[in-house]
């Protein structure tokens, strides 16, 4: 296979990062022309391209070597991590400052919460299976993981979990599912991803050539 002269870098196709994503890109003065499928963006200025794709599919694109770069949410990134052999080739480059949220532990409104151990022997429900099943192993708590893959709000009033474990921003999705928040288990936002070494070739000077424009645009907006 010829190897790519361009840099590639995947981000979400649409939802909660697509927007901002792209505004940053633009920021950085990178321009993209969109291709019919609206899957691969083609770069204009500089040899650096876009892949449009599901946030849940960017840390695996990377791992895999079809994209260099990716922007997604540092819970997927982690849980990625955390739950794949090649994760752990894979690293954080740096934050990017939206898409702020955090992966919490939540409890019927009713049950009240003082301490970790109160978890033990409950049925928590959650997408994020590597990341709860750490911070459970880090507190000392033998709790029982039920996978969802989505939904995961209504699992204990359908009484398949007595917990959950999912994102939370503002906290009204709780509240109208009268949950009640009980421990932060990871502080996200989104970031930029990539493999911890960069490829040495024009693509890395590519790469740190974005890295230095970043770190200029992100330092402006601070
Ligand atoms: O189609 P694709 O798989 O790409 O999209 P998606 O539906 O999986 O992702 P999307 O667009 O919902 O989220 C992308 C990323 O945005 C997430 O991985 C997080 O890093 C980040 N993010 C920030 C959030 C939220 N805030 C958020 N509030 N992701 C999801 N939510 C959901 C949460 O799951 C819950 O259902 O919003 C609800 C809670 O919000 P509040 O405000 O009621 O607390
Ligand atoms: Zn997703």
């Amino acid at each position: 296979m010829k190897s790519r002269d361009r840099l590639r870098i995947a981000m979400q196709k649409s939802g909660r990062l697509t927007e901002p994503a792209q505004d940053l890109l633009a920021r950085c003065g990178l321009k993209f022309r969109q291709s019919r499928d609206k899957l691969f963006c083609f770069g204009e200025g500089e040899p650096v391209d876009l892949l449009l794709v599901r946030d849940d599919d960017i840390p695996g694109l990377i791992a895999e070597g079809v994209c260099d770069l990716g922007i997604v949410g540092r819970n997927v990134l982690r849980e990625f991590q955390l739950t794949n052999g090649t994760g752990s080739e894979l690293s954080e480059l740096r934050p990017l400052g939206f898409g702020h949220c955090r992966l919490s532990i939540a409890l019927p409104q009713e049950d009240a919460y003082s301490e970790p151990s109160q978890l033990h022997g409950q049925r928590i429900a959650t997408s994020y299976p590597g990341l709860l099943g750490e911070w459970l192993r880090a507190h000392g708590v033998d709790a029982r993981v039920v996978m969802l893959a989505g939904s995961v709000e209504i699992a204990p009033r359908l009484g398949t979990a007595d917990a959950i474990c999912d994102l939370v921003s503002s906290g009204a999705t709780l509240v109208a599912n009268q949950l009640r928040e009980a421990a932060v288990v990871v502080e996200s936002e989104a970031v930029l991803a990539g493999r911890a070494e960069l490829p040495l070739d024009e693509r890395g000077e590519i790469a740190e050539l974005l890295l230095r424009r970043l770190d200029g645009v992100i330092q402006v907006r601070d």
